[in-house]
């Protein structure tokens, strides 16, 4: 047929693909809101010299988009809301403590349920119940908290990540998986005698999010059974963890996230959590125990540290408000659209060029602050210098996941040098709109192509435990 010059096909093109366009939105509205400000350069130039160059020791009031962490910063929903009013401050015994014990039984399938305040002190007591002088803990990656605690206990942490997790551009989808082998020759190495557990995150935070396969699980599961070794899970984001696995493990999009779940977990023996993450709540957590004596020394020192056994730390509300968070949580549009957030402003990033690290995550966009800045030592703090120049730029607060939190070996003293040195862009759950992530992404953008880049940073005060949350920096003089 002879084309019909009055029509503009390009234009026709472009409307019969709208038409096909189908997106999907957040499966909520809001119903209160939160005002923030913006803030002058100045401004912000200001705060970040009285914050010594440290994004934890800004002001919440002096940030614009506060992508610092998802930790405790997620939006309530009303139901978790009208759970709050339902609180039975009963000092034993409270009824919101055993609907908390129920779902979490229901939805990660553990038997015993000691509460706690936050993740860390299921870590504290977990280590504490476990480990002894000498002992050597695997892990798929360190976590700060994690790793000090294990420390603390008098173990030695062992990394068993496969070795491409700590490439920020190699493509795996489950960059979080465990060498297998690795493992199974430090289980061969150290025995049961001074292994009390293998430390499993999902998914891996410090690796940018990474989720771990149930195909990994199980194998990691079959391999410790062989051993005696038991298995502990970071459980703090494990339904993002059974997301991707319902998107991306071949067997699965036809299951629940919920169903995921229950059967990753059940290849564990016992999690920590962190109910500030996945269970949409702002404090909080739990650790969970399927052994019926390790349960009842967990019940045994909670008491010393953290509260009574029926409420570890927390308020009958907050149980109430966690239990209902948990409920939310496994809903699958749920953490599509958590997921698909974080997912936009990655791929957004991706379009422009700017080095992130691959694939994106479950809960944050990882800047590769190496390839901002070339020409900067990794001892001049390049991810902390790009979390500045970030805020400095636009008010949008990000946090240093590199050599700053990495921390000192126990033993040497010497700086751990990690192969990622990354600025994460922390998602909060169901918190701020596609607008907020368009500002970042452009504000990322403004930094990357800056034309005189910094120097970096010199470190002028260093706490001795977990010092990313206190250190003070001063930047190093421009040529
Ligand atoms: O912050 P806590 O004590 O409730 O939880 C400690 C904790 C344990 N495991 C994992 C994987 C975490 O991510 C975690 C805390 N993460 C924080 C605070 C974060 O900003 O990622």
């Amino acid at each position: 047929m002879a084309p019909n010059n009055d029509v503009d096909h390009d234009k026709l093109t472009t409307a019969g693909q709208q038409h096909k366009r189908r997106s999907w939105a957040e499966p909520y509205k809001i119903k209160m809101v939160e005002p923030i400000r913006m803030t002058t350069r100045e401004q912000r130039q200001r705060a970040l010299e009285e914050a010594g160059y440290n994004t934890f020791l800004i002001r919440s009031e002096d940030v614009y988009i506060d992508l610092l962490t998802d930790s405790g910063t997620s939006a309530m929903s009303d139901w978790q809301w009208a759970g709050m009013m339902l609180g039975d401050e009963a000092y034993a015994g409270s009824k919101n403590y055993y609907n908390l014990e129920a779902t979490v039984a229901k939805h990660y399938g553990y038997k015993h349920l000691i509460p706690t305040h936050q993740g860390r002190g299921a870590e504290h007591i977990l280590s504490q119940i476990t480990t002894k002088g000498g002992d050597v803990v695997p892990g798929n990656m360190y976590f700060t908290t994690t790793r000090y605690h294990q420390e603390h206990a008098g173990a030695k942490f062992i990394d068993i990540i496969m070795p491409e997790a700590h490439d920020p551009t190699f493509i795996h989808p489950f960059k979080g998986n465990v060498d297998l082998d690795k493992l199974e020759s430090v289980l061969k190495e150290y025995g049961t005698a001074r292994i009390p557990y293998v430390s499993m995150a999902a998914t891996v935070n410090m690796a940018g999010g990474q989720p771990v396969s149930m195909e990994n699980m199980r194998q990691v599961r079959e391999l410790c059974n062989r051993h005696g070794v038991p298995v502990m899970l970071d459980a703090t984001r494990a339904v993002e963890n059974a997301y991707f696995i319902q998107q991306r493990e071949p067997g699965y999009s036809d299951k629940s996230v919920s169903e995921i779940l229950l059967e990753f977990c059940r290849l564990t023996d016992g999690g920590t959590m962190s109910g500030k993450k996945d269970p949409l709540v702002n404090i909080g957590g739990w650790l969970s125990l399927n052994d019926d004596a390790l349960a009842e020394k967990a019940r045994n020192m909670v008491v010393v540290y953290e509260g009574l056994h029926t409420y570890g730390g927390m308020s009958g509300r907050d149980m109430e408000a966690m239990a209902r968070g948990i409920e939310e949580s496994v809903q699958d549009d749920h953490m599509r659209a958590r997921v698909g957030q974080v997912e936009y402003l990655g791929e957004l990033l991706m379009e422009w060029g700017i080095p992130i690290v691959q694939p994106i995550g479950g809960h944050a966009v990882y800047l590769d602050a190496r390839r901002f800045y070339p020409d900067m030592p990794q001892e001049c703090f390049p991810a902390q210098t790009l979390a500045a120049e970030l805020y400095l730029d636009s008010g949008v607060r990000s946090m240093e996941r590199g050599i700053v939190s990495a921390g000192r070996d126990v033993v040497t003293g010497e700086n751990h040098q990690p192969k990622l040195e990354l600025v994460r862009l922390t998602i909060p759950r169901r918190v701020y709109t596609q607008a907020h992530m368009d500002v970042t992404a452009e504000s990322v953008l403004s930094v990357f192509t800056q034309s005189q880049k910094p120097k970096g940073l010199e470190m002028v005060y260093e706490p001795e435990y977990l010092r990313f949350f206190q250190a003070r920096f001063r930047p190093l003089e421009t040529a």
